[in-house]
Parts: structure tokens; C-alpha cells; sequence
């Protein structure tokens, strides 16, 4: 694949401009203020496949407005190769399809304590983004690759002239990495991130850039405010000491999407499923569901994994008439647990009154 796109690069490609010149394709931002579109409640979520109208959308400081024939992707520094591609040309390189779940952190000025169940799973059509470096043939100290958006404006006490991130190598190198152009089959919409975005599967939504112009080999982090000051987390079992933590693998995470909460159910046989997901690339370790919050556990089954799908758990409780709060827990592979209390993965509680 690298060689076809390094065939296409000699032939076609153009020299990377090296002036900025695909931010021109910018037209402006609309809306300009950080918008949120919260998803519905988790037993809503109930399709293994989310809906464009039903994915959440996170916008920090608005949406850009991108002029698709100025539209250009730059892939540059430390690297042999620099050139530019436009949307045909990407487009006509060989793609691929995955399905991966897609989660929110949350705000990073206010490290979230609470869930918040911003999450979806969806269907990426793109081209993966390491041909698109390996194009580029990036030098031996290559160790990140920073990713630009179009937008630019005011988040909280910062105002950036970009949206930025980074990753590091081997995860921008991995299969799963794409730059995506199609979601659930259909082009990016505005609020998405169209025409192109980058999607980084098992990682938080924040690593996905949208509204992507450029692709920049380096051998340290990028410097923006999303990347070093934003979007760094200290785990309450961290030594204060210590540095904190990228935003970048999900740790695992559940919903309950039946018994929808505060239901009357026929009892004493009660099906509790939902969605569980991880980072892990062997997909979720196990899923216990309780009614003693904790003292016992039922372990679920759990559904296949496709890609880096959420994946389906279900439960069959024996409960008494009267008040039940039901929840779930997710673990990975590794057995690292979701927080029964405080943390932005702590565990889904649903209440249920059964006849
Ligand atoms: N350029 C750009 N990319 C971005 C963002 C942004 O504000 N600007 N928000 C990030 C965050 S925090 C998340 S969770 C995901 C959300 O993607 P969605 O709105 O398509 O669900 O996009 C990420 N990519
Ligand atoms: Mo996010």
C-alpha cells in the first residue's frame, strides 16, 4: 500500500507548499464559541451502529468552515518527502473501513469526576494514516506526528490559532490510524470535522483532529495548548510528584442500555445488556453486574468485537419484587476496573422497581 502511495507521490503529488498555504482553505467559523451536543440517554443507545443524529459532537471553539476545493493535506517535517495532496487524490487512494466506538474525556478545564456517557460507535472510511507518512519517508529521529485542524479561536482561558494534538509514533503507525473522509458511509458533515478528519481508534475523541490540513513528522510533542497544557490528567493514585498523564488511551467503560431506569419490570427474571468498551486491542476483559453494589457479581457474556467496536454484554438477574439499583462493571484484559465511585469511568447505575 505504502508503495502504491509512494508511486502516486513521484507522479503526482505536489511539494508541500511549506508556507501555510492550506489554511487558505479556512472560510470561517460557525458557529465561533465552544459547543457541546450531549448524546441521548445510554438506554437510547441500544443499535450497535450510532447514528449521525445520535453521536455526540464536541466542539471547542466552534466549527470551522472549509472551502473544499482549496482544501489540501500537507504531510511535512522531519521527513525525505514533503508534499501536499488534494481531497481527489486522497480519496482515490486505497482505503479502508472500521468500526471503532468513539468517547468523549470530557472538558479538560474541569478534569471530569462524574460519567458522562459521551460515546457512540461508528463506521470510519479513510486512508490509513500511515501510508500517507510512510509517503513522506520521515527521518530516523521521527518520534511524533502532529496533527493541524482549520479551526482556530477562544477555549476557556485559551485562544489558539489551530487545533492541534500529537501522537507518538508507534500509535500513528498502527493499523487502526485513519485519516477519514466517510463516516457510517456518509461524508463528514460541518460539526464532524469534513471533509477530513483524523480518527484514532481506542484513543479519546480528543486525538481525533477534524478539520485536518496538515500532518507534521517531528521528534518532540507538539507545543499547543491542547496537547501539553490541556488535556493532561493525574490519576488519583498518582504520585503528586509525578507528571500527569496524556489524554490518550480509553480505559474501560460501560453503559446499561436495558432496563431503561425507573421502568416497572416483570420479574423475578431480569435482562440487563449493554455496551462495554476499552483501549485494549483484544477488546474488553469481562463485564460484572450487580444489585449489592458490589457484594456479588453475575458475570455477563459478552458479544464479539469488531475492529474497535463497543461490545455487547448481557446479564440474566433473578430479583425479588421491590427497589433494585442494577450496575455494571467493565474490566480490561490487563484487570484494570471501572471506579465504583468518583471518576470520569465510574460505573452506569440504573434504578428499577420490579413486580
Ligand atoms: N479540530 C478539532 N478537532 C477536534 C476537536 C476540536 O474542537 N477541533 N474536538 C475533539 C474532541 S474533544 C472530541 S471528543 C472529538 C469529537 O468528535 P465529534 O464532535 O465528531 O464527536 O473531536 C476532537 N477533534
Ligand atoms: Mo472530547
Amino acid at each position: 500500500m505504502a508503495s502504491a502511495i509512494g508511486d502516486l507521490h513521484r507522479s503526482d503529488f505536489e511539494p508541500a507548499p511549506g508556507n501555510g498555504e492550506e489554511r487558505q482553505a479556512f472560510v470561517q467559523m460557525n458557529p465561533n464559541r465552544t459547543q457541546i451536543r450531549e448524546p441521548p440517554p445510554p438506554h437510547e443507545l441500544n443499535g450497535f451502529l450510532t447514528s449521525e443524529d445520535a453521536l455526540f459532537q464536541t466542539l471547542h471553539m466552534g466549527a470551522a468552515e472549509v472551502d473544499e476545493d482549496k482544501w489540501m493535506l500537507v504531510v511535512d517535517g522531519i521527513v525525505e518527502r514533503p508534499y501536499a495532496i488534494t481531497l481527489q487524490q486522497l480519496r482515490q487512494l486505497p482505503s479502508k473501513t472500521l468500526t471503532s466506538f468513539h468517547e468523549c474525556y470530557g472538558s479538560p478545564l474541569l478534569p471530569p469526576k462524574k460519567a458522562l456517557s459521551r460515546i457512540g460507535n461508528v463506521r470510519w472510511t479513510g486512508v490509513p494514516l500511515h501510508s500517507l507518512i510512510a509517503a513522506a519517508k520521515p527521518h530516523p529521529q521521527a518520534s511524533f506526528v502532529w496533527s493541524e485542524g482549520l479551526d482556530r479561536g477562544k477555549f476557556g482561558p485559551v485562544e489558539a490559532d489551530r487545533y492541534q494534538k500529537d501522537l507518538p509514533m508507534d500509535k500513528a503507525l498502527s493499523a487502526e490510524v485513519l485519516v477519514a473522509y466517510q463516516m457510517n458511509s456518509q461524508p463528514l458533515g460541518r460539526n464532524r470535522g469534513g471533509p477530513v478528519r483524523l480518527v484514532v481508534p481506542g484513543w479519546f475523541g480528543t486525538n481525533s483532529t477534524k478539520w485536518l490540513s496538515r500532518l507534521s513528522v517531528q521528534d518532540r510533542r507538539a507545543p499547543g495548548p491542547f496537547t501539553t497544557t490541556l488535556y493532561n490528567e493525574r490519576h488519583p493514585a498518582d504520585d503528586p510528584e509525578c507528571e500527569s498523564r496524556p489524554v490518550w488511551k480509553v480505559q474501560p467503560n460501560s453503559i446499561i442500555v436495558a432496563p431503561t431506569p425507573e421502568t416497572n419490570i416483570h420479574g423475578p427474571e431480569v435482562l440487563v445488556e449493554g455496551w462495554a468498551w476499552c483501549c485494549d486491542s483484544k477488546g474488553i476483559g469481562g463485564v460484572g453486574v450487580s444489585v449489592d453494589e458490589g457484594q456479588q457479581w453475575v458475570m455477563a457474556e459478552i458479544g464479539n468485537r469488531e475492529d474497535f467496536s463497543w461490545q455487547r454484554f448481557r446479564a440474566r438477574l433473578q430479583l425479588s419484587p421491590g427497589s433494585h439499583v442494577v450496575l455494571a462493571r467493565a474490566r480490561s484484559p490487563s484487570g484494570r476496573s471501572q471506579p465504583m465511585g468518583e471518576g470520569r469511568n465510574h460505573v452506569h447505575r440504573v434504578p428499577i422497581v420490579v413486580r
